[in-house]
């Protein structure tokens, strides 16, 4: 039997995560005790109806360093005309390093590996549980995000209903020196279907 999914509504949000500066050292990043987070910038994805091409909304570039994070809250829209049943969000990176780049030229996934995965709610609860650490090295982290997607989450309802998802990605400290000037590109995608 093969199920047919309209789907309704594709928005696709980029975020930028690059390491530490290559100018300074971890000294300097591993002085805070506490994690704080960069800067939010709230923005809402409008899934449309028939949007083939998708929704593009870059949310925000930061710099990372061991024990900081980024985290940023998405508001989905459902734009279109039609309820939308049934939500998917699925993530992709490419490489995306800093000039000079010090040290080892470290992979993308090997940089997905240290982003771990420290906030993952859509609409108001905590869907980190559903995500599994596919790479086995104990967190949950934006590589094992590429590799076990989210399909099925409730979506959104009536047109003009919203939901917000939240994210946030914490270095991971004792990291190596050589992913000073590794960084990723990151791509979040949302699918709505029917
Ligand atoms: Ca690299
Ligand atoms: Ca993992
Ligand atoms: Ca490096």
């Amino acid at each position: 039997m093969v199920t047919i999914r309209k789907v309704i509504g594709l928005g696709i949000a980029g975020l930028i995560v690059l390491a530490l500066a290559t100018s300074a050292g971890w000294a300097y990043a591993t002085d805070s005790e506490t994690s704080s987070t960069n800067q939010v910038t709230a923005g809402t994805l409008d899934l449309k109806t028939n949007d083939a091409d998708g929704v593009t909304q870059s949310l925000y570039t930061t710099m990372m360093k061991p024990g900081v994070s980024s985290g940023n809250v998405i508001t989905l829209k459902n734009a279109g005309s039609h309820s939308a049943l049934t939500l998917d969000i699925s993530f992709s990176y490419t490489e995306s390093d800093n000039t000079p780049n010090p040290g080892t030229n470290k992979t993308a996934d090997e940089v997905a590996a240290i982003l771990e995965v420290t906030t993952l709610d859509y609409a108001g609860s905590s869907i980190l549980s559903q995500l599994s650490d596919v790479n086995t090295n104990g967190w949950k982290d934006l590589y094992d995000l590429k590799n076990d997607p989210f399909t099925g989450l409730a979506g959104l309802g009536d047109p003009s209903a919203t939901k917000d998802f939240n994210i946030a990605l914490t270095m991971r400290t004792g990291i190596s020196n050589d992913f000073r000037g590794d960084g990723v590109n990151i791509t979040m995608t949302f699918l709505l279907s029917q």
